[in-house]
């Protein structure tokens, strides 16, 4: 399958997949231990594995040629594997720091989760390979545990410092729904999307651009995002009641830090929203609160960019209900809630602004909601 038996000369002894994903809505909310909505992609990571007898981890990567990274499992150190053999090394590491003694193993990955698209690509890698690490070695971990593993590898072996909202949606995805997630103990609740019921599509419009700052205001935005916390004396921004928010707003003496909180309080409400008419059974009123996130992470929080705005204020002026960047931004993806009937108009409008911007054309496609990490059929 997948090449593993001419790349590595034995069988798999198993096949596993792992999805990447968009965020409806809850954006920079999962480090201030607030509220998501994702769903899976049908885009996913697919690793082969073969068990070895030995502490040798061989990788390779349909996508990325025909090199095979070997490593020890008994040298493995942060920062010192690049690229994106780092995903896959780093969860191994992890499972080991956090106890778990695996065995050697050969792992051949192909995925079709566009990378540097903000569609959790790296997620993705890391959920498979925790999956396959933990079955393959009898672990039996739940999907929570391989999220959080999947975030540790992320953090302290390749060091990007993200939240626990790609690893969970590609762990605990279910298809036709949406994972209300509450980030602050991961506990979750399946919420049927099911657009193409009331004639909506949801279509991901990859810009195809990633700013050379995306890790660095990342960083950032944390920092920030933890000062707000210590001005107003609660562990995280989750803890800022929205009812009180201009009072607690007026309590910040920095402007930035300010707009920073108001964006993550007002962002879990906009989640709570978005979740009460879905359960209502009012999927088409969620898109102007989809525009309303989209302003608030371009004004107060500040991570869009021309591309995502042009997309967002294209698809919307075309037909969207409502359209939102998604994802940690600086570059990356834009969602938009479309009527099936307005489908070929905001297509036409995004590729004809992006063209006469003199922008690279994105790629347009439809987001259905999908399974997340499973064992597949050999
Ligand atoms: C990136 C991070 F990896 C997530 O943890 C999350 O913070 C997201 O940006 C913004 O919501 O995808």
């Amino acid at each position: 399958m997948n090449g593993h038996q001419q790349v590595f000369g034995v069988a798999p002894d198993g096949a596993w997949s792992a999805p990447g994903r968009v965020n409806l809505i809850g954006e920079h909310t999962d480090y201030n231990e607030g509220f998501v909505l994702p769903l899976a992609l049908p885009h996913s990571a697919v690793a082969t594995v073969t068990r070895r007898a030995d502490r040798v981890l061989r990788l390779r990567s349909r996508d990325v040629g025909d090199a095979i990274v070997e490593l020890s499992l008994d040298r493995l150190v942060p920062g010192e594997v690049r690229g994106w053999a780092g995903y896959p090394a780093g969860v191994a590491w992890a499972l080991e720091r956090a106890g778990h003694r695996l065995a050697g193993a050969d792992i051949h990955f192909a995925s079709d989760v566009p990378t540097g698209a903000g569609l959790s690509s790296s997620a993705a890698l890391e959920v498979v390979t925790a999956l396959a690490l933990s079955e393959l070695n009898g672990l039996g971990l739940t999907e929570a545990e391989l999220a959080r593993i999947g975030q540790l590898a992320e953090n302290d072996f390749v060091g990007m410092p993200c939240g626990i909202l790609d690893q969970m949606a590609s762990a605990s995805c279910v298809d036709g729904h949406v994972l209300h997630l509450d980030t602050r103990d991961l506990s979750g609740r399946q919420v049927p999307f099911d657009m193409a019921a009331e004639g909506l599509r949801l279509l991901v419009v990859d810009t195809r651009v990633k700013h050379a700052h995306a890790d660095g205001g990342y960083g950032r935005r944390r920092a920030e995002c933890e000062a707000g916390a210590a001005a107003l004396g609660v562990p995280f921004l989750r803890d800022v009641p929205f009812e009180k928010l201009d009072a607690e707003l007026a309590r910040i003496d920095d402007e930035v830090v300010r707009r920073r909180v108001r964006h993550v309080v007002t962002e879990d409400r906009r989640v709570a929203r978005v979740v009460g008419l879905l359960d209502a059974g009012r999927p088409r009123e969620i898109g102007p609160l989809l525009t309303e996130g989209h302003l608030s992470l371009r004004d107060d929080f500040e991570v869009s960019c021309p591309e995502l705005d042009l997309a967002v204020d294209t698809a919307n002026a075309a037909g969207a209900l409502g359209s939102r960047m998604t994802g940690g931004g600086f570059g990356g993806s834009a969602i938009a809630l479309v009527p099936e009937e307005s489908v070929p108009a905001v297509r036409d409008a995004v590729l004809a602004a992006f063209a006469g911007a003199g922008l690279a054309a994105p790629r347009i496609f439809e987001a259905v909601p999908s399974a997340g990490a499973r064992r597949l059929a050999v």
